[in-house]
Formats: structure tokens, sequence, C-alpha cells
């Protein structure tokens, strides 16, 4: 394919699956590359993300010790060729696009997993989801460094700093999750402060184990019966774990951390629909950023996805 020519792509699939379990027509999950960067701030490299990811998760053991089987050989991944963008192509057309793809990949209950990029193109996604299945609304869990709450940034309303905002313009928008915020502006504090009936924020080292602040049975109450899409902005993380980032923090989440928001979620929500993962920016020569993303992306999906760990 031309796209693929352009781009130099190498187009594994996730995990490295072969036939029959990335077969498009009975997998249960998608994965849509998605490297698209415009409006990184710091640190540039979020466009190879989705490579480095692909490549590192070739890595991974298939066999989740928790869960005691290899899920993903049960609910099969198609992996999608990327998408490919070109040179100062509109924002609007971006996202557009990738709406278009995962609106396909959603009418037909796939799960999807969307590889970014940068945290931008997450009002794409959830618009896909929306147009997919209307009439229905979603709780949004928001794991991030950053709180992405400015309604505009360096001029630009579509910024990856604003990434939670427009998500929250989107009338299927129900409320919106927040864990691992430990850098926001007095404005982005404000505005959490004035809409506690739609937004929950939780500053990272409010996920440490504490009596006085037990996260896990809020956001369980918050989202029984709900239907919810996760962004996951891997910044999130401790920089220790994903150093591979534009815009890294220091205190960040610890990985099982991460991994138990995803297990309140799969226990509490009535379902999950799909995900996305962004702005992972590989360091040459510092290849585990995206090997520890790509491992955690696969533990996720396969508590997150309805009935991925359901037993045999
Ligand atoms: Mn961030």
């Amino acid at each position: 394919m031309a796209e693929e020519r352009e781009t130099g792509w190498d187009p594994g699939s996730f995990l490295g699956l072969a036939m029959p379990y990335c077969d498009c027509r009975t997998a249960g999950a998608v994965v849509i590359p998605a490297p698209y960067e415009a409006t990184v701030s710091y640190g540039a490299g979020a466009g190879k993300g989705p490579a480095g990811i692909l490549g590192a998760s070739r890595q991974i053991e298939l066999y989740d010790r928790e869960l005691d089987s290899e899920p993903a050989l049960r609910y099969g991944i198609h992996t999608e060729p990327p998408l490919a963008f070109a040179q100062g192509e509109a924002a609007g057309a971006v996202l557009g696009r990738i709406a278009a793809r995962v609106a396909a990949a959603a009418e037909k209950r796939r799960f999807f997993l969307v590889l970014g990029g940068e945290h931008g193109i997450s009002p794409g996604v959830f618009a896909g989801l929306v147009r997919a299945r209307p009439n229905e609304r979603f709780d949004i869990v928001h794991l991030d460094a950053h709180a992405d709450l400015r309604d505009s940034y360096e001029g630009n309303p579509r910024s990856h700093a604003c990434a939670a905002r427009r998500l929250l313009d989107n009338p299927a928008c129900g409320f919106l999750w927040q864990f691992g915020i430990r850098s926001l502006c007095a404005g982005e504090a404000a505005f959490i402060r004035k809409n506690p009936q739609r937004v929950r924020t939780w500053f990272a080292e409010e996920t440490i184990p504490h009596p006085d602040a037990d996260w896990r049975r809020e956001l369980a109450k918050g989202l029984a019966g709900k239907k919810v899409f996760l962004t996951f902005d891997v910044d999130a993380l401790d920089p220790a774990v994903v150093p591979g980032t534009g815009t890294p923090e220091p205190d960040g989440l610890a990985w099982r951390t991460a991994l138990e928001i995803c297990r309140v979620v799969a226990d509490s929500a009535a379902e999950t629909a799909g995900m996305d993962a962004v702005e992972a920016a590989p360091v040459p020569g510092l290849h585990y950023s995206e090997f520890n993303i790509a491992k955690l992306l696969y533990l996720m999906m396969s508590r997150l996805m309805p009935g991925a760990a359901a037993s045999s």
C-alpha cells in the first residue's frame, strides 16, 4: 500500500500475533495506529510512538499470570495499517479521519485501542465512538500528568493541552475521572473546583493507599452501571517507568496503580468501549519505555474488554 511506503512503516501486529489471532474478521479488539504530532510543546517524537510500541509488543509474554491464561489468543487483536497524515493537514480533517476509523470498529462492538500520537487526537477518538453509538453516554477515565483542561493553549483550542476540556465539550461525555495529575495552571485548578458535578481529579499523591483518600470506593460507586471511554496519556506514569514521553513530570503513578485503576473500572462499570494511549515518544537507545507501555496496554485490554478476562 502507498500509505505504508510513504511512512516507512513496518506493520507488525500488536504482540506479534499471527493468523488466526489477528484476523480482522474475528478479532474482538482492534488496534488503530494514529501517529499524529502537530501541537507538541516540549519534546517531540509522539509521531514515532505507535511504531515503537508495536515493535516492543512482540517481546511480551502472552501469558497473563493474574488471569492464568493467554487472553489475546482468546479474544484476538487485529492491528490496522497506520493512518497517514499529510504535512500541514488541517486538525479538523485529521480528527475526522481518526473518528471514522474508530466508528467502524465501535459499530461492530469491537474494543478499540488507538495508539497516538499526541493527546490532541483524543477528542476525535471519542467523537468516533459517539458517532457509532449515538444516544449513549460515556464517562471518561483520564490518566495523565497534566489536567489538559485549558480552553485554549498558545491560541489553539485543539492543542494537546486542551484534550480533556474538548472531551468535556462533547454532549455524550458524562463524568470525567482524572488520575495522576500533578501539573496544571491556576485556571485549570479553578475549573476543577467550579465543576465538581463534571470532574473529579485525583492528584498523583492521592492515589497512594491512604485511609483518608480511598479513590477505589469512590470510583467504583461513581462508575456503577456506566459505560466508559479511557484516555491514557503515558506521562501519567512515573518517568522512571516511562521516560520516553514529550512532557515528563516527576512523581507519577506507579505501574501497579495504573493497573489497579483499570481493575476498578472493569469491576464497576457496565462496559469499557475502548481507549487510547498517547504521547509515547521513543528515545533512541532507551527502549524500555515502549516495552513498558506495550505490556501495560496488553494487561489493561485484557481487563477492560467486555468478556476478555472470562475463563474460556
Ligand atoms: Mn500529559
